[in-house]
Protein backbone atom coordinates (compact mmCIF):
# COMPACT_ATOMS: atom_id res chain seq x y z
CA UNK A 1 0.00 0.00 0.00
CA UNK A 2 2.92 2.48 0.98
CA UNK A 3 4.04 2.04 -2.17
CA UNK A 4 1.37 2.12 -4.70
CA UNK A 5 0.96 4.95 -7.25
CA UNK A 6 -2.00 6.93 -6.34
CA UNK A 7 -2.47 9.30 -9.22
CA UNK A 8 -5.21 12.46 -8.53
CA UNK A 9 -6.81 13.16 -11.64
CA UNK A 10 -10.05 13.30 -14.00
CA UNK A 11 -10.92 11.82 -17.20
CA UNK A 12 -10.73 14.81 -19.13
CA UNK A 13 -7.66 16.11 -18.32
CA UNK A 14 -4.81 16.11 -21.04
CA UNK A 15 -2.64 16.43 -18.68
CA UNK A 16 -3.69 13.38 -16.99
CA UNK A 17 -4.00 11.49 -20.40
CA UNK A 18 0.23 12.24 -20.91
CA UNK A 19 0.84 10.49 -17.78
CA UNK A 20 -2.10 7.55 -17.80
CA UNK A 21 -0.20 7.16 -21.17
CA UNK A 22 2.72 6.34 -19.54
CA UNK A 23 1.06 3.70 -17.29
CA UNK A 24 -0.12 2.30 -20.54
CA UNK A 25 3.84 2.81 -21.55
CA UNK A 26 5.12 0.48 -18.71
CA UNK A 27 2.14 -1.81 -17.90
CA UNK A 28 1.73 -0.15 -14.50
CA UNK A 29 -0.93 -0.63 -11.53
CA UNK A 30 -2.14 2.49 -10.34
CA UNK A 31 -4.80 4.01 -7.50
CA UNK A 32 -7.56 6.16 -9.38
CA UNK A 33 -8.83 9.25 -7.20
CA UNK A 34 -10.80 11.39 -9.55
CA UNK A 35 -10.63 14.65 -8.37
CA UNK A 36 -12.86 17.76 -9.44
CA UNK A 37 -11.88 19.72 -12.35
CA UNK A 38 -12.71 23.06 -10.73
CA UNK A 39 -12.17 24.41 -7.24
CA UNK A 40 -12.69 23.53 -4.14
CA UNK A 41 -10.32 20.63 -3.62
CA UNK A 42 -11.33 19.13 -0.59
CA UNK A 43 -9.05 15.98 -0.33
CA UNK A 44 -6.71 17.20 -2.24
CA UNK A 45 -5.31 20.61 -0.37
CA UNK A 46 -4.33 18.62 2.69
CA UNK A 47 -1.94 16.93 0.34
CA UNK A 48 -0.46 19.50 -1.53
CA UNK A 49 -0.92 22.71 0.44
CA UNK A 50 -2.42 24.30 -2.39
CA UNK A 51 -0.89 23.44 -5.46
CA UNK A 52 -4.54 23.23 -7.33
CA UNK A 53 -3.42 21.69 -10.85
CA UNK A 54 -4.28 18.49 -12.39
CA UNK A 55 -2.66 16.22 -12.14
CA UNK A 56 -1.31 15.29 -8.73
CA UNK A 57 0.63 11.38 -8.25
CA UNK A 58 1.15 10.95 -4.15
CA UNK A 59 3.30 7.58 -2.94
CA UNK A 60 2.58 7.40 0.68
CA UNK A 61 3.32 10.45 2.04
CA UNK A 62 5.18 12.43 -0.49
CA UNK A 63 3.46 14.35 -3.32
CA UNK A 64 4.47 15.05 -6.83
CA UNK A 65 3.50 17.87 -8.49
CA UNK A 66 3.32 18.88 -12.30
CA UNK A 67 3.87 16.20 -15.06
CA UNK A 68 7.53 17.25 -15.53
CA UNK A 69 8.27 15.56 -12.48
CA UNK A 70 5.25 12.89 -12.06
CA UNK A 71 7.02 11.56 -15.57
CA UNK A 72 10.61 11.92 -13.69
CA UNK A 73 9.58 9.69 -10.78
CA UNK A 74 7.43 6.96 -12.72
CA UNK A 75 11.18 6.52 -14.49
CA UNK A 76 12.52 6.17 -11.66
CA UNK A 77 10.35 3.90 -9.89
CA UNK A 78 9.98 1.59 -12.79
CA UNK A 79 12.91 2.59 -15.50
CA UNK A 80 12.18 -0.14 -18.22
CA UNK A 81 10.71 0.28 -20.83
CA UNK A 82 12.18 3.48 -20.42
CA UNK A 83 10.43 7.17 -21.00
CA UNK A 84 13.77 8.76 -21.10
CA UNK A 85 15.73 6.80 -24.05
CA UNK A 86 19.14 5.80 -23.43
CA UNK A 87 21.72 8.58 -24.94
CA UNK A 88 18.42 10.92 -25.62
CA UNK A 89 17.16 11.74 -22.25
CA UNK A 90 17.65 15.83 -22.82
CA UNK A 91 16.05 15.51 -25.85
CA UNK A 92 13.56 13.66 -24.50
CA UNK A 93 12.54 16.34 -22.15
CA UNK A 94 13.56 19.37 -23.92
CA UNK A 95 10.66 18.46 -26.39
CA UNK A 96 7.87 17.49 -23.46
CA UNK A 97 8.89 21.16 -22.46
CA UNK A 98 8.17 22.71 -25.95
CA UNK A 99 4.84 20.77 -26.15
CA UNK A 100 3.80 21.20 -22.86
CA UNK A 101 4.44 24.90 -23.00
CA UNK A 102 3.95 26.09 -26.48
CA UNK A 103 1.58 23.13 -28.04
CA UNK A 104 -0.81 22.78 -25.41
CA UNK A 105 -1.87 26.25 -24.85
CA UNK A 106 -2.46 26.59 -28.64
CA UNK A 107 -4.51 23.52 -28.80
CA UNK A 108 -6.48 25.08 -26.03
CA UNK A 109 -7.40 27.84 -27.62
CA UNK A 110 -8.59 25.60 -30.30
CA UNK A 111 -10.76 23.53 -28.42
CA UNK A 112 -11.89 26.23 -25.96
CA UNK A 113 -13.08 28.52 -29.15
CA UNK A 114 -14.63 25.53 -30.31
CA UNK A 115 -17.09 24.67 -26.76
CA UNK A 116 -16.12 27.40 -24.87
CA UNK A 117 -19.74 29.15 -24.69
CA UNK A 118 -20.93 25.30 -24.04
CA UNK A 119 -18.94 25.13 -20.59
CA UNK A 120 -20.98 26.01 -17.51
CA UNK A 121 -20.83 29.24 -15.90
CA UNK A 122 -18.52 27.79 -12.85
CA UNK A 123 -15.84 26.72 -15.39
CA UNK A 124 -15.62 29.55 -16.79
CA UNK A 125 -15.03 31.49 -14.06
CA UNK A 126 -12.75 28.69 -12.37
CA UNK A 127 -10.50 28.89 -15.20
CA UNK A 128 -10.26 32.78 -15.17
CA UNK A 129 -9.64 32.87 -11.94
CA UNK A 130 -6.79 29.81 -13.03
CA UNK A 131 -5.35 31.41 -16.00
CA UNK A 132 -5.33 35.20 -14.51
CA UNK A 133 -7.17 35.78 -17.86
CA UNK A 134 -11.12 36.55 -18.35
CA UNK A 135 -12.51 33.36 -20.17
CA UNK A 136 -14.65 35.22 -22.30
CA UNK A 137 -15.91 32.22 -24.68
CA UNK A 138 -16.96 35.10 -27.48
CA UNK A 139 -13.58 36.12 -27.33
CA UNK A 140 -11.70 32.67 -27.94
CA UNK A 141 -14.18 32.09 -30.54
CA UNK A 142 -13.10 35.13 -32.54
CA UNK A 143 -9.85 33.76 -31.71
CA UNK A 144 -10.13 30.17 -32.66
CA UNK A 145 -8.33 30.58 -36.15
CA UNK A 146 -4.95 32.27 -34.95
CA UNK A 147 -5.20 29.29 -32.04
CA UNK A 148 -5.18 26.78 -35.03
CA UNK A 149 -3.22 28.27 -37.23
CA UNK A 150 -0.64 28.54 -34.26
CA UNK A 151 -1.63 24.63 -33.19
CA UNK A 152 -0.92 23.72 -36.61
CA UNK A 153 2.53 25.86 -36.99
CA UNK A 154 3.97 23.67 -34.13
CA UNK A 155 2.10 20.11 -35.13
CA UNK A 156 3.61 20.36 -38.37
CA UNK A 157 7.09 19.90 -36.86
CA UNK A 158 6.28 17.29 -35.28
CA UNK A 159 4.50 16.08 -38.27
CA UNK A 160 7.80 16.91 -40.03
CA UNK A 161 9.91 14.47 -37.49
CA UNK A 162 7.72 11.49 -38.39
CA UNK A 163 8.15 12.13 -42.25
CA UNK A 164 11.28 9.44 -42.84
CA UNK A 165 9.04 6.52 -41.21
CA UNK A 166 10.01 6.29 -37.90
CA UNK A 167 7.32 4.93 -35.88
CA UNK A 168 7.61 7.40 -32.76
CA UNK A 169 9.47 11.10 -32.18
CA UNK A 170 13.00 9.70 -31.19
CA UNK A 171 12.87 6.57 -32.87
CA UNK A 172 11.63 2.75 -32.60
CA UNK A 173 10.11 2.93 -29.36
CA UNK A 174 7.47 5.25 -27.36
CA UNK A 175 9.01 7.73 -25.13
CA UNK A 176 8.26 10.70 -22.94
CA UNK A 177 8.41 13.28 -25.87
CA UNK A 178 5.48 10.88 -27.41
CA UNK A 179 3.26 10.73 -24.54
CA UNK A 180 3.81 14.76 -24.26
CA UNK A 181 2.74 15.19 -27.89
CA UNK A 182 -0.22 12.95 -27.27
CA UNK A 183 -1.78 15.37 -24.14
CA UNK A 184 -2.75 18.02 -27.02
CA UNK A 185 -2.91 15.50 -29.86
CA UNK A 186 -5.60 13.42 -27.82
CA UNK A 187 -6.83 16.63 -26.50
CA UNK A 188 -7.99 18.08 -30.22
CA UNK A 189 -9.14 14.64 -30.78
CA UNK A 190 -11.91 13.74 -27.98
CA UNK A 191 -13.07 17.34 -27.54
CA UNK A 192 -13.50 18.85 -30.74
CA UNK A 193 -16.98 17.43 -31.66
CA UNK A 194 -17.99 16.33 -35.64
CA UNK A 195 -18.62 20.31 -37.28
CA UNK A 196 -16.84 22.10 -34.65
CA UNK A 197 -15.00 23.75 -37.34
CA UNK A 198 -11.65 22.04 -38.74
CA UNK A 199 -9.03 20.75 -36.48
CA UNK A 200 -5.45 21.29 -36.92
CA UNK A 201 -5.07 17.41 -37.23
CA UNK A 202 -6.99 17.87 -40.56
CA UNK A 203 -3.79 18.09 -42.45
CA UNK A 204 -1.51 16.16 -40.68
CA UNK A 205 -2.15 11.79 -41.42
CA UNK A 206 1.03 11.13 -40.00
CA UNK A 207 0.27 12.42 -36.57
CA UNK A 208 -3.32 10.52 -36.81
CA UNK A 209 -1.41 7.68 -37.92
CA UNK A 210 1.19 7.91 -34.95
CA UNK A 211 -1.88 8.62 -32.46
CA UNK A 212 -3.23 5.34 -33.23
CA UNK A 213 -0.44 3.65 -31.74
CA UNK A 214 -0.29 5.74 -28.71
CA UNK A 215 -4.07 5.10 -27.97
CA UNK A 216 -3.18 1.05 -28.23
CA UNK A 217 -0.38 1.66 -25.52
CA UNK A 218 -3.95 1.96 -23.26
CA UNK A 219 -3.89 3.48 -19.59
CA UNK A 220 -2.17 0.43 -17.64
CA UNK A 221 -4.40 -1.07 -14.74
CA UNK A 222 -6.46 1.32 -12.56
CA UNK A 223 -7.70 0.72 -9.54
CA UNK A 224 -10.75 3.34 -8.06
CA UNK A 225 -9.70 4.51 -5.02
CA UNK A 226 -11.85 7.59 -2.86
CA UNK A 227 -10.12 11.07 -1.78
CA UNK A 228 -10.52 10.26 1.74
CA UNK A 229 -8.71 6.92 1.39
CA UNK A 230 -5.74 8.51 -0.42
CA UNK A 231 -4.93 10.87 2.76
CA UNK A 232 -6.00 7.38 4.92
CA UNK A 233 -2.78 6.11 3.17
CA UNK A 234 -0.84 9.56 3.31
CA UNK A 235 -1.28 9.94 7.28
CA UNK A 236 -0.55 6.04 7.73
CA UNK A 237 3.27 6.50 5.96
CA UNK A 238 5.87 8.59 6.65
CA UNK A 239 7.60 10.48 3.71
CA UNK A 240 11.09 8.84 1.86
CA UNK A 241 14.28 10.31 2.73
CA UNK A 242 15.82 13.64 0.75
CA UNK A 243 18.55 15.37 0.69
CA UNK A 244 19.59 19.15 0.19
CA UNK A 245 22.08 20.10 -2.61
CA UNK A 246 23.99 22.63 -0.24
CA UNK A 247 25.83 24.26 -3.13
CA UNK A 248 22.96 24.79 -5.24
CA UNK A 249 23.31 28.18 -7.31
CA UNK A 250 19.90 29.05 -5.38
CA UNK A 251 21.53 29.58 -2.15
CA UNK A 252 18.69 27.80 -0.76
CA UNK A 253 19.43 25.70 2.14
CA UNK A 254 18.12 22.89 4.30
CA UNK A 255 15.61 23.60 6.88
CA UNK A 256 14.63 27.40 5.75
CA UNK A 257 11.14 27.90 5.18
CA UNK A 258 9.92 28.71 1.86
CA UNK A 259 7.73 28.83 -0.65
CA UNK A 260 6.94 27.00 -3.60
CA UNK A 261 4.60 28.88 -7.05
CA UNK A 262 4.49 28.24 -10.30
CA UNK A 263 5.31 30.46 -12.81
CA UNK A 264 2.41 30.56 -15.08
CA UNK A 265 -1.04 28.89 -14.23
CA UNK A 266 -2.80 28.22 -10.96
CA UNK A 267 0.09 30.51 -9.20
CA UNK A 268 -0.57 29.60 -5.45
CA UNK A 269 1.96 28.90 -3.11
CA UNK A 270 2.98 26.16 -1.43
CA UNK A 271 4.82 26.73 2.15
CA UNK A 272 6.99 24.35 3.88
CA UNK A 273 10.42 23.48 5.23
CA UNK A 274 13.30 22.73 2.68
CA UNK A 275 14.42 19.14 2.96
CA UNK A 276 15.22 18.37 -0.78
CA UNK A 277 17.07 20.19 -3.48
CA UNK A 278 18.79 19.13 -6.51
CA UNK A 279 18.72 20.22 -10.42
CA UNK A 280 15.85 18.45 -11.02
CA UNK A 281 13.45 18.91 -7.98
CA UNK A 282 12.87 20.94 -4.92
CA UNK A 283 11.01 19.37 -1.94
CA UNK A 284 8.99 21.16 0.65
CA UNK A 285 7.93 19.33 4.18
CA UNK A 286 4.23 20.18 5.36
CA UNK A 287 1.88 19.34 8.26
CA UNK A 288 -1.35 18.92 7.84
CA UNK A 289 -3.92 17.76 10.44
CA UNK A 290 -5.85 15.21 8.19
CA UNK A 291 -2.79 14.05 6.82
CA UNK A 292 0.47 14.45 9.38
CA UNK A 293 4.06 15.25 7.94
CA UNK A 294 4.01 14.88 3.66
CA UNK A 295 6.73 16.28 1.55
CA UNK A 296 5.85 18.30 -1.12
CA UNK A 297 8.25 17.48 -4.61
CA UNK A 298 8.26 19.90 -7.31
CA UNK A 299 9.86 20.59 -10.45
CA UNK A 300 12.52 23.05 -11.01
CA UNK A 301 12.01 24.36 -14.43
CA UNK A 302 8.54 26.54 -14.01
CA UNK A 303 8.59 26.95 -10.75
CA UNK A 304 9.32 30.20 -8.32
CA UNK A 305 11.24 29.85 -4.88
CA UNK A 306 10.86 32.51 -2.12
CA UNK A 307 12.04 32.63 1.55
CA UNK A 308 8.73 32.43 3.70
N1 LIG B 1 2.54 22.20 -15.86
C1 LIG B 1 1.43 21.41 -15.38
C2 LIG B 1 0.17 21.75 -16.14
C3 LIG B 1 -1.06 21.07 -15.59
C4 LIG B 1 -2.36 21.74 -16.02
O1 LIG B 1 -2.39 22.88 -16.50
N2 LIG B 1 -3.44 20.98 -15.85
C5 LIG B 1 -4.76 21.52 -16.11
C6 LIG B 1 -5.72 20.36 -16.42
S1 LIG B 1 -5.15 19.36 -17.76
C7 LIG B 1 -5.29 22.14 -14.84
O2 LIG B 1 -4.66 22.04 -13.80
N3 LIG B 1 -6.46 22.77 -14.90
C8 LIG B 1 -7.07 23.32 -13.71
C9 LIG B 1 -7.58 22.25 -12.77
O3 LIG B 1 -7.65 21.07 -13.13
O4 LIG B 1 -7.95 22.61 -11.66
C10 LIG B 1 1.77 19.93 -15.48
O5 LIG B 1 2.62 19.57 -16.31
O6 LIG B 1 1.25 19.12 -14.69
Amino acid sequence: MADDLIFHHYPNSPFSEKVRVAFGLKQLAWKSVEVPNIMPKPDLMPLTGGYRKTPVLQVGADIYCDTQLIMLEIERRTPEPHLLPVGQEGEARALAMWIDRNIFWAAVGVVMGAIGDKLPEAFQKDRSDFSGRSFDPAKLKAAQPFAREQTYAHLQIAEEMLRDGRPFLLGAVASLADCALYNPVWFLQVRMGQGDAPSPLDRLPKLVEWSKKMKALGNGKPTPMTGAEALDVAKAATPAATKVDDKDPSGLKAGQKISVTPDDTGKVPVTGELVGLSADRISIKRTDERVGDVVVHFPRAGFVTAAA
